[in-house]
């Protein structure tokens, strides 16, 4: 076992027994922490995961304030972080868990490289309202920038509300976030990069920096519009995107 696969081996199994890490000892360089994100995904692939696309992280300032960190990172989404509006959700599966509110895009074709935002609005089937569940694998939610690349950049659930074509413009949608009724994160779409579809763009630019593509029926969250907030068992929690409609789940204990 490679030192790369010792790391990844310690992060899926501080996920799969929710039991928090210090933060990694390693010095990495940001290629070797995308190795380690690719290597703790190929763990969860041998256990019969599926691939269904990619979140986006830090795209924008209000992210990049709560967490201290400014850089793009992107993590990997696989069917079993997937749920659907109205699911309940066991607390009991992480570490400590927060929600953010985001979009999500779901392609009809792949996605690579350079493209401008024509090119990636065109490869887009469908949009919907999201809620990600984030969780570090990290003590205390903190990390550097390469800690949270290797821990697949703390994605851990993502809840997908109804898919709807994309007729209108997606840049200065309203984004809320409730927690039993009570409203806790307002935002806008604006606040991702300036409009939601730069996430797609950057996205696209990222994984083929890694010699990959974005594919056909690939779900790219786009990344949070405010700061996240913890979640806890018997929480109700909703997000709204004006447009997109509403998006909520129970949590368990
Ligand atoms: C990293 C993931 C950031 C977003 O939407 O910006 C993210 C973290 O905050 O733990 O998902
Ligand atoms: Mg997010």
């Amino acid at each position: 076992m490679t030192a790369l696969d010792a790391i990844a081996a310690r992060l899926d199994a501080a996920a799969l027994s929710a039991t928090p890490l210090a933060q990694l000892a390693e010095p990495l360089t940001l290629d070797e922490a995308y190795d380690v994100q690719a290597r703790l995904l190929s763990r969860r692939f041998g256990r019969g995961e599926r691939p269904i696309g990619i979140k986006m992280g830090f795209t924008s300032r209000a992210k990049m304030a709560q967490m201290g960190v400014s850089d793009l990172i992107w993590g990997r989404l696989t069917d079993r972080m997937l749920h659907a509006s109205g699911d309940t959700i066991s607390r009991r599966a992480f570490v400590h868990p927060r929600v953010e509110p985001e979009i999500a895009f779901l392609l009809k074709t792949p996605l690579a490289g350079k493209v401008d935002a024509a090119t990636a609005l065109a490869a887009v089937s469908a949009v919907a309202a999201a809620v990600e569940i984030i969780d570090s694998r990290y003590r205390d939610f903190k990390f550097s920038l390469t800690d949270v690349v290797a821990d697949n950049s703390s994605s851990s659930a993502l809840v997908i509300g109804a898919w709807v074509e994309p007729t209108f413009d997606l840049g200065n949608l309203r984004m809320e976030l409730a927690i039993d009724g009570n409203v806790r994160q307002t935002g806008s779409s604006a606040a991702i990069l300036g409009h939601p579809v730069e996430s797609l763009v950057n996205a696209a630019r990222l994984v083929a920096e890694r010699g990959e593509s974005l594919r056909a029926g690939d779900i790219v969250m786009a990344g949070a519009a405010t700061a996240a907030e913890a979640l806890a068992p018997g929480q109700h929690v909703r997000a709204d995107v004006e447009h997109l409609g509403s998006v909520f789940f129970r949590v368990a204990d």
